[in-house]
């Protein structure tokens, strides 16, 4: 396996689930953070906790290409070996069927999972390539590889992660990058309260009465994929929680 202290790890989405636990995974194994999201009052809460010779924060938008550029260009010396991409902030907004959803709430998805998680991987990539390889960690989702009633863009947002993911691998052939994607089901984070907008009690009954997995589940995946040797790439990890499993097709019957 690889030394995990060596890993520094530009994330975005540091300041919740997947991302906060997956920050905490790495530095807990030794190595350093680059914690990003909008939420700045967290990931000043997250670098106090893992130490600032740890955790480097910067408050960022995914969709704001020009604010990621200067981001990237602006990380201190510390920091700067970049060497796993997690790109990880997106959500889910509303669970409407088609023909009723918010016109916003799917651009909204579409710009941040989409559009922000492919130019964080592209100004990420060349820095990599430069120093010698790395690891891209995309997180796709179940939702992208099954639909189900009400996920429509956001289902759909994940089958262009998990396309674009294998996709790139061939453009990175003979540069040292792997690339994962990593798609998880039923996971208990704030994924829920930010897709009902802040209704606890509905995002609450998305997991009432089952055991989902935990952000800590889906960090550890994402670390054990990336501590593998570098002749290993894992193309991509699905997990579901044991209690959740595929349904049957839907069949009208008029
Ligand atoms: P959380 O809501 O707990 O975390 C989402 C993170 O994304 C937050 O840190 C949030 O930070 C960040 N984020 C959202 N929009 C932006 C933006 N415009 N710019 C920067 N950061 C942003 O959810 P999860 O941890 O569960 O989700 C993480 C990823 O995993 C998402 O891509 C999600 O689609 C995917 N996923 C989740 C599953 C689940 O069941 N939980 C299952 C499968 C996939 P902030 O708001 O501070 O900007
Ligand atoms: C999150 C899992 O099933 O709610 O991607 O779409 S699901």
């Amino acid at each position: 396996l690889l030394d995990p202290g060596r890993f520094v790890v530009f994330i975005t989405g540091a300041t919740s689930g997947f991302g906060a636990a997956a920050a905490r995974r790495y530095v807990a194994a030794g190595g350093k953070v680059i914690a990003t999201g909008r939420r700045e009052d967290r990931l000043l809460a997250l670098r106090d906790e893992l130490g600032h010779d740890k955790c480097h924060t910067i408050p960022l938008d995914v969709r704001d290409r020009a604010a990621l550029e200067a981001a990237i260009a602006a990380i201190p010396e510390p920091f700067a070996g970049i060497n796993v991409v997690l790109a990880n902030a997106g959500l889910a907004l509303g669970l409407q069927p088609a023909a009723e959803a918010d016109l916003d709430d799917w651009q909204t998805m579409i710009d941040t999972n989409v559009s922000g998680l492919v130019q964080t991987v592209r100004l990420l990539l060349p820095g990599m390539i430069a120093r010698g390889g790395g690891h891209v960690v995309t997180l796709g989702s179940v939702a992208g590889e099954f639909a189900y009633p009400g996920g429509s863009v956001y289902a759909a947002t994940k089958a262009f992660v998990k396309h674009f993911a294998l996709a790139i691998r061939s453009d990175l052939q003979g540069k040292n990058i792997r690339v994962t994607d990593i798609q998880p089901g039923l996971t208990e984070t704030e994924f829920s309260v930010v897709r009902f907008k802040g209704d606890e009690a509905k995002a609450g009954n998305v997991y009432a009465g089952t055991k989902p997995m935990t952000a800590e589940d889906i960090a550890e995946s994402i670390f054990w994929a990336t501590s593998l040797p570098e002749h290993v790439n894992v193309n991509k990890i699905q997990l579901m929680a044991t209690t959740q499993a595929i349904g049957p097709f839907d069949i009208h019957r008029g």
